[in-house]
């Protein structure tokens, strides 16, 4: 399905008008998956999260605190930088739109897309919501007035903007639909997009007057950007300063995927490639775009309605890697989903402790009490190779079209088939009859061998207990080399080196 060996992934760049919550460890966290992934492929990957900086959204929560929008943004993005690491997210570069490097290239393209004629200087009026930073046209608005997404009163705004001709591009568009039904995914919200262009594209503001906490326009100082346009160049903006003295901008772009919330949709999927193209610049490959995640009362998560999950606590309480695997296991990527912490005890207790970290445990406790260590060498159990054949190559190519969550379910069926092995062939007893050496050799490295093709595939999902696991599995050879996608498939004759101990990957909570 892609093209080049490069792989740039984006998450959408996060508000600092608030702190961190689940919501966006999610998205950081669906996109750590594919990119851990990709990178166990072998592909040439750049992973960029960040800081949306500007515009009302920020300057209006700095004002009701008394602060400056700076110093607001200063204090937010380090807590949305801090996140990266205890999500375990290996982003490559974290991108603040404050960057003097950031603004100056939006700059630049911005007076590209003014000197290729697509813009010009009119009034704007239109029901305005300051939470998203965005005009809301007729087909939006909800009864009595209201944002459809943040549900509160709109604003009637009028002043004199710099206009970004987006109507020219309909037809531009449509034929982008046309030619690339996976543009956007997954196919329902490729509709939602593709009706949204079909029931007319109308101009849009490209520039606020009244505002100050922005990229000033370089053709008419009075102005800024409006911080969406400022904002989504970021993808593009980053490569070109992620690393001193070097410009990715050859090697990633145009980007491969960028994942988002179904909240920001249409600025992606239509004032996005629109804008690119103005820009005479090449348009991403595809936007995936995700569910919500719900309080587990299945309503919209709130703070009012105390049914926020706190990644923070789940973390202390769980685990990173617990937060990862419920986060991709509970709620089907794309669609919503309810969550909860009475949930994430379920998962952590049944599938994390019960069924992966058993059978960590056991294997290793076998390979110990009855060959001290050693992994047999032996052929492979017919049976469990015909259960694992394609597994390596199914999971891929779900993960090429982004189904982290289906790519688990295939995984965690053959963590269970060990499991059900484990029961079928009784080790235990055959350690007890000496003429069945040979057959608990073959028991013991088929187990071995499933349990490292199922830590392999599970690495982008728990990189750290994998790391742990593959360590204690793989004591005597170099574990990283042992968690290239190259190691996952099951092999019919396995066996060597030696296993160490491992201590309990997920042990009892209270
Ligand atoms: O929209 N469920 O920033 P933001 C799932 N700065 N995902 C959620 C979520 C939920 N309940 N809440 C938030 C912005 N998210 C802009 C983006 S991009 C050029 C600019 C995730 O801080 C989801 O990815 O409001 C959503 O799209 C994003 O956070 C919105 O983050």
């Amino acid at each position: 399905m892609f093209e080049s060996m490069s792989f740039y992934i984006t998450t959408p760049i996060y508000y600092v008008n608030a702190q961190p919550h689940l919501g966006h460890a999610y998205t950081t966290i669906a996109v750590d998956v594919l990119a851990r992934h990709m990178r166990q492929r072998g592909r040439d990957v750049f992973f960029l999260t960040g800081t949306d900086e500007h515009g009302e959204p920020v300057a209006d929560a700095a004002r009701a605190q008394g602060v400056e929008p700076q110093e607001l943004a200063d204090v937010n993005a380090e807590r949305f930088k801090s996140l990266m690491p205890r999500l375990e997210a290996s982003n490559d570069f974290f991108i603040r739109t404050s960057d003097a490097q950031h603004e100056a290239r939006v700059q630049e393209v911005l007076q590209r897309v003014h000197d290729n004629g697509h813009t010009y200087k009119g009034l704007y009026e239109g029901w305005y919501c300051p939470r998203c930073a965005d005009f809301k046209v007729e087909n939006e608005i909800l009864e009595g007035n209201r944002c459809p997404i943040h549900e509160i009163e709109l604003e009637r705004h009028s002043e004199e903007n710099w206009f970004f001709r987006l109507s020219t591009f309909q037809r531009a568009l449509e034929r982008l639909y046309a030619e690339q039904p996976d543009f956007v995914m997954p196919p329902r919200h490729y509709n939602e997009a593709l009706s949204f262009i079909a029931s007319g594209l109308q101009d849009v503001s490209l520039t606020r007057a009244r505002l100050q906490w922005g990229v000033t326009v370089p053709w008419d100082p009075g102005h800024v950007f409006y911080v969406w346009f400022d904002a989504l160049l970021n993808y593009y903006t980053a490569l070109s300063y992620a690393r001193p003295g070097e410009d990715l901008t050859d090697r990633f772009w145009p980007a491969t995927y960028h994942v988002i919330g179904k909240d920001i949709l249409k600025f992606h999927t239509v004032f996005w490639p629109a804008l690119l193209l103005a820009a005479g610049l090449e348009l991403p490959r595809h936007v995936f775009v995700h569910g919500f995640l719900l309080g587990a009362d299945g309503r919209k998560m709130s703070k009012s309605l105390g049914n926020v999950l706190d990644p923070f606590e789940v973390i202390d309480r769980y685990g990173t890697d617990a937060l990862r695997f419920y986060l991709m296991r509970d709620v089907a990527f794309g669609g919503d989903g309810a969550v909860g912490m009475e949930a994430v005890k379920a998962r952590y207790e049944t599938e994390l402790a019960n069924e992966y970290g058993n059978l960590a445990s056991r294997t290793i406790a076998m390979l110990q009490r009855y060959r001290d260590g050693a992994i047999p060498q032996s052929d492979t159990d017919a049976g469990l190779a015909r259960d694992f054949a394609g597994l390596d190559a199914r999971v891929a190519e779900l993960m090429d079209i982004a189904e982290p969550t289906q790519a688990l379910e295939l995984i965690w069926q053959r963590v269970r088939r060990l499991n059900r092995f484990v029961e079928e062939r009784a080790p235990w007893q055959l350690a007890r009859d000496p003429a069945a050496a040979g057959e608990l050799d073959g028991t013991l490295a088929s187990l071995a061998e499933g349990l490292r093709v199922v830590t392999v595939l599970l690495h982008p999902y728990m990189p750290a207990s994998t790391e742990r696991c593959m360590a204690a599995l793989t004591a005597s050879r170099d574990g990283a080399a042992q968690s290239t996608f190259a190691r996952a498939a099951f092999a019919r004759r396995a066996g060597g080196g030696a296993a160490v101990e491992l201590e309990p990957l997920f042990p009892k909570r209270t």
